[in-house]
C-alpha cells in the first residue's frame, strides 16, 4: 500500500504481512536507528512502513490514520524522545482510529542516560504501552512485546473445521 505524505514523501509497505509503523519524531534527524529497527520488525514478520527521521507529528498521525497499522514504532536518540514522545502520544490517542492500536516508544529518551522509572510512567499515562529505553529492558523486552502483539492478533481457529 502507498501513502503519498504531506510532506511530499511516500511511504509504502509490501503489502503481505500486518503493517507496522515505524518513525522517527520531529527534532530528531538520526536514522541508522530506523534501519535497525526496520529490518528486526520485518524479522519478525510484519511489513514496516518507514516514515524516517524529523517527522512533523501531523504527518505522523494523518500516515497512522491513512495505514491502520497493527502497531506504531516510535524511535528517538537526541536527547529529546521523552518530550516528543510526551507531545505525540497525545496526538495519536486523539484519533479515533488510534485509541486501541499498540503505540511504543524507545531508544535513547533523555540527555542524562537511563530514563527515571516516573518517566517511564509518564510516558505509560500518556498513551504509550510500552517504553523501551536504552538503559532499560532494550531490545529483548522489545521483541517480547512484538510477540505478545502477534499473539493478541491471531484469530481463533479451535471452532474452524478442517476440510478432510
Ligand atoms: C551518527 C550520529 C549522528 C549523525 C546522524 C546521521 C544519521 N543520518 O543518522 C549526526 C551527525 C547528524 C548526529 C547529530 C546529532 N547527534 Co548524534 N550520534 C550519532 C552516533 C555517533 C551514532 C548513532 C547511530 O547511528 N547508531 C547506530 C544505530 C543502529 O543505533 P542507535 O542509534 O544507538 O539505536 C539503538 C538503540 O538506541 C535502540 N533503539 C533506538 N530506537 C529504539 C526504539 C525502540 C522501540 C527500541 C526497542 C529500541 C530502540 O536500538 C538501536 C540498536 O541497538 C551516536 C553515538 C553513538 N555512538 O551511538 C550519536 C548520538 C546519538 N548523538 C547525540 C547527539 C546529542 C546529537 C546532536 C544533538 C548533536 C548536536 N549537538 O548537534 C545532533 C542531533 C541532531 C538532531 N536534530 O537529531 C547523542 C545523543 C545523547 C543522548 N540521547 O543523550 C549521541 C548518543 C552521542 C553522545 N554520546 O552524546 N548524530
Amino acid at each position: 500500500m502507498e501513502t503519498q505524505l504531506r510532506d511530499g514523501r511516500t511511504a509504502v509497505a509490501a503489502g503481505r504481512a500486518p503493517v507496522v509503523l515505524l518513525s522517527g519524531v520531529a527534532s530528531d534527524s538520526h536514522t541508522w536507528n530506523l534501519v535497525y529497527l526496520q529490518l528486526l520488525i520485518e524479522e519478525l514478520g510484519y511489513d514496516v512502513v518507514n516514515l524516517g527521521p524529523c517527522v512533523p507529528d501531523e504527518v505522523l498521525v494523518e500516515a497512522c490514520r491513512v495505514q491502520d497499522p497493527a502497531m506504531v514504532v516510535i524511535s528517538s536518540v537526541n536527547g529529546h524522545g521523552y518530550q516528543d514522545g510526551l507531545r505525540v502520544v497525545g496526538k495519536l490517542r486523539a484519533c479515533e482510529r488510534l485509541v486501541a492500536t499498540p503505540v511504543v516508544i524507545g531508544g535513547k529518551l533523555g540527555v542524562s542516560g537511563e530514563q527515571s522509572a516516573r518517566n517511564v510512567e509518564r510516558l505509560v499515562a500518556a498513551g504509550f504501552d510500552a517504553v523501551f529505553d536504552d538503559g532499560g529492558n532494550g531490545i529483548a523486552g522489545f521483541r517480547d512485546f512484538v510477540a505478545s502483539v502477534r499473539a493478541a492478533r491471531r484469530p481463533m481457529v479451535e471452532n474452524v473445521e478442517t476440510p478432510a
